[in-house]
């Protein structure tokens, strides 16, 4: 495996200039941490939520039309690829010459590259433990193949559109002039849906995001009292995006790694923006930052699109 940046050294350091700003925000990379990947995983399964839902039929329907479009001899990048799953529709039909998957957690890549060589003896794989989000370098590519970057789930939309440009100005030179990404997006749709898939009835995605009260307590010796903090989520219709804070219900101190912040009742620290787009919007996005785009497969109920572009 290529170990790249030891991206859990910088959790501190982030979580600390997060709690001094005002308003307090915290990276959403952060959720990952074991149980907050399980957490994710639940949420994926929500009926609530249709991202994971909605993409995977997508992919089934389309698989052997999207491994077409992407050709032969390609080395396939994935960014944040978690436990695969949805990657495996795609690995079936494309049989790329090498598969590469970038995780933040380390455990799950490493549980990840061992099933998927008992799955699929015939495929190489290069796991590469990274932050996406940051600059990470790609093992040497084999002269003559094709890279091709795949972003499933939506998690561009965790990306402000400026920070969205720039990674897919990073994915356009990575992948070279004549390479590809596939990506998937979700769409915007009414209000009403967009809060529940975010603030769902059985209490999933809340402990998601009070799971990251509990990691900073665990690994920075915090004493933040989970029952003060609430989970709020609603969709901000103005910026296109649904916003996620764990808002104090009421005034009090907190210490993180030797430090005191105070919160005042009512202050909610701003964990993850989740950005919907239309597929113009994103595909003017995608062009601004050095793609074309070639291909569209859309899903209508739950409005979701998965994309090809060619740098
Ligand atoms: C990973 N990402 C695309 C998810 C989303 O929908 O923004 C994370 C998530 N947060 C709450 N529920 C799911």
């Amino acid at each position: 495996m290529h170990v790249q940046a030891p991206v859990v050294d910088r959790f501190r350091e982030d979580v600390l200039a997060g709690l001094a700003r005002v308003p307090k925000r915290v990276p959403p990379k952060y959720f990952y941490d074991e149980r907050g990947s399980r957490l994710f995983e639940a949420i994926c399964e929500l009926p609530e939520y249709p991202i994971t839902r909605v993409e995977t039929a997508l992919m089934q329907r389309h698989s052997e039309e999207m491994a077409a479009c992407l050709g032969k001899d390609v080395w396939l990048i994935e960014y944040g690829s978690g436990n695969s799953r949805k990657s495996r529709l795609l690995l079936e039909a494309l049989r790329p010459a090498v598969y590469m998957p970038i995780d933040i957690s380390v455990e799950m890549l490493e549980r990840t590259a061992r099933e998927l060589a008992l799955r699929y003896p015939w495929l190489r794989i290069e796991a590469v433990w990274a932050d996406y989000a940051e600059a990470w370098e790609l093992p040497p590519v084999a002269a003559g193949a094709r890279r091709v970057a795949y972003f499933p789930g939506s998690s561009i939309g965790n990306f402000d559109p400026e920070e969205a440009r720039r990674f897919l100005a990073s994915a356009a030179r990575l992948v070279g002039a004549g390479g590809g990404m596939l990506i998937g997006i979700d769409l915007k749709r009414g209000v009403d849906r967009l809060t529940r898939a975010y603030d769902d009835p059985q209490g999933v995605t809340a402990q998601f995001n009070l799971n990251l009260l509990v990691r900073i307590n665990r690994e920075l010796q915090g004493d933040f009292v989970l029952e003060r903090f609430r989970h709020v989520a609603f969709y901000n219709e103005a910026r296109g995006r649904v916003e996620m804070h764990l808002q104090s219900i009421t005034h009090q101190q907190v210490a993180v790694a030797g430090r005191r912040f105070g919160f005042f009742a009512g202050e909610a620290m701003h964990t993850e923006n989740s950005y919907k787009y239309s597929v113009e919007e994103f595909e003017e996005l995608a062009r601004t930052a050095g793609f074309s785009p070639r291909r569209r497969w859309l899903a209508g109920e739950d409005p979701f699109a998965v994309l090809y572009l060619e740098a």
